[in-house]
């Protein structure tokens, strides 16, 4: 294998070239989305130069070719996930959607008394939908619980998957579980959740929320058993706008559909309405068609630079910064700090962290952490990360979050640092 080359990689992205405040930009907000490689542009472009045009509509040339690369993009998708077939694969907005979709489409199946198990700490995504769901059909919302024993600095933000053998009961109609978290960067056994929800209740739905996830490591929905996995583009080279949502075929055939109108139909007829074959009974109106096309392209990318070349550069920065940060002690690292080394075990992503980074400064707002380190040029997030209920938890406002992606370099973690001395002195 060729060594990691990642300054060849950064010349792929063109923003990188960009100054903020006179610096250059030092991109470290990879968990709220992800910058985009001239390929991903170029082929956006190239959509709307050359074939763009409506699908499934005409019996055109561009059409046809529009509608050829859309559905390609699905096989794509589904190849690299892992999925038996492209019609398990639907095109939404966003992870957001992803789940909403869920929640609307498998509503009819929920009666009082239900339940749904989720963790405490999902990102709103994962989170509000069930909730809403909850109170509108009387169900009863679970929690797993996160381990913030802040003694338990190695283990701290980790999900005890035992639990799960006591909390999926008879009663229990879904799971959704985040496989990495947005705040703490841990990283969640699902397989192993997964293999609990369906050994306790076979007839419980077990769903993965993908959406830090997919875009860092290599993902196989076989192997997970998941029968729902959610994620976005705009996280993974792609643009905004384009989501997926997997789902086992048997379960998408006996959901209804999200939304109606054109494409997803079979036939309308005064009286009533059939409805379309796989993916499109899920995906009314015309779609984002270049989007769809073009993380095909992002996918392209991420696979030539490859999955496992990816999460290991991202591990090894992850590494390097917590080692950093463990100067401070003042600096409080909200997550798990036990790094397991053991680079050939299959199973390595169960056991690490992912490369997101939350911490904050005693007795500085997160906010004020942020605004600064854009003074230096870099862009990192601070606040709440829209997971709230985990704030609370953790008893702070919010945390500045670093995280990192495949064109991320140890100079950055670096600069990270000297921002993070600024910070202290212009607050002492
Ligand atoms: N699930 C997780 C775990 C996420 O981190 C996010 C977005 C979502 C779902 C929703 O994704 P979307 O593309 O539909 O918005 N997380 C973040 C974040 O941490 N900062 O900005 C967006």
């Amino acid at each position: 294998m060729a060594a990691y080359n990642v300054d060849k990689i950064r010349e792929d992205f063109q923003i990188l070239n960009v100054k903020v405040h006179g610096k250059p930009l030092v991109y470290l907000d990879n968990a709220a989305t992800s910058q985009k490689p001239k390929q991903v542009i170029d082929a956006e472009k190239e959509y709307y130069e050359t074939i763009n045009s409506n699908i499934h509509r005409g019996v055109h040339k561009l059409s046809e070719d529009a509608s050829a690369g859309y559905e390609e993009a699905h096989e794509k998708v589904a190849d690299f996930i892992g999925a038996k077939e492209f019609e398990e694969i639907i095109f939404t907005r966003n992870a957001t959607e992803s789940l909403n979709l869920l929640a609307y489409s498998l509503c009819n199946s929920l009666k009082e008394g239900d339940e749904i198990l989720i963790t405490q700490a999902e990102h709103h995504a994962n989170f509000v939908p069930w909730q809403q769901l909850a109170k509108q059909k009387r169900l009863k919302l679970k929690f797993a619980k996160v381990n913030l024993d802040s003694k338990d600095k190695e283990n701290f933000g980790t999900l005890d998957v035992s639990q799960f053998n006591e909390l999926v009961t008879s009663k229990t109609k879904i799971v959704s579980v985040t496989q990495m978290g947005n705040v703490l960067g841990t990283t969640n056994d699902v397989r192993e959740i997964g293999r609990i929800v369906h050994e306790n209740n076979p007839s419980a739905l077990f769903i993965v929320d993908g959406a830090q996830s997919v875009a860092h490591s290599k993902i196989d929905v076989k192997k997970l058993d998941c029968d729902f996995l959610t994620f976005s583009g705009h996280k993974m080279l792609a643009p905004t706008g384009i989501g997926v949502l997997y789902g086992k075929k048997n379960l998408l055939e006996q959901m209804r559909p999200f939304m109606y109108g054109g494409d997803m139909i079979r036939k309308v007829t005064f009286d009533d309405t059939s409805y379309n074959d796989l993916p499109w009974k899920f995906e009314a109106g015309t779609p984002n068609i270049a989007g769809g096309i073009t993380l095909g392209t992002a996918i392209d990318y991420l696979l030539k630079v490859g999955m496992e070349n990816i999460f290991a550069h991202e591990q090894e920065l992850t590494e390097y910064a917590l080692k950093r940060l463990a100067e401070f002690d003042d600096v409080t690292i909200y997550g798990p700090s036990k790094i397991d080394n053991n680079k050939n075990n299959e199973n390595k992503i169960l056991n690490d962290r992912t490369g997101i980074i939350s911490f904050n400064i005693d007795k500085i707002h997160a906010h004020d952490v942020a605004s600064i380190f854009d003074q230096h040029g870099i862009a990192i997030r601070g606040g709440h990360h829209c997971a709230m209920p985990l704030m609370g938890l953790l008893d702070v406002a919010g945390t500045a979050r670093i995280s990192f992606y495949l064109y991320n370099k140890k100079e950055e973690v670096d600069k990270a640092i000297d921002a993070i001395e600024h910070v202290k002195k212009i607050f002492a």
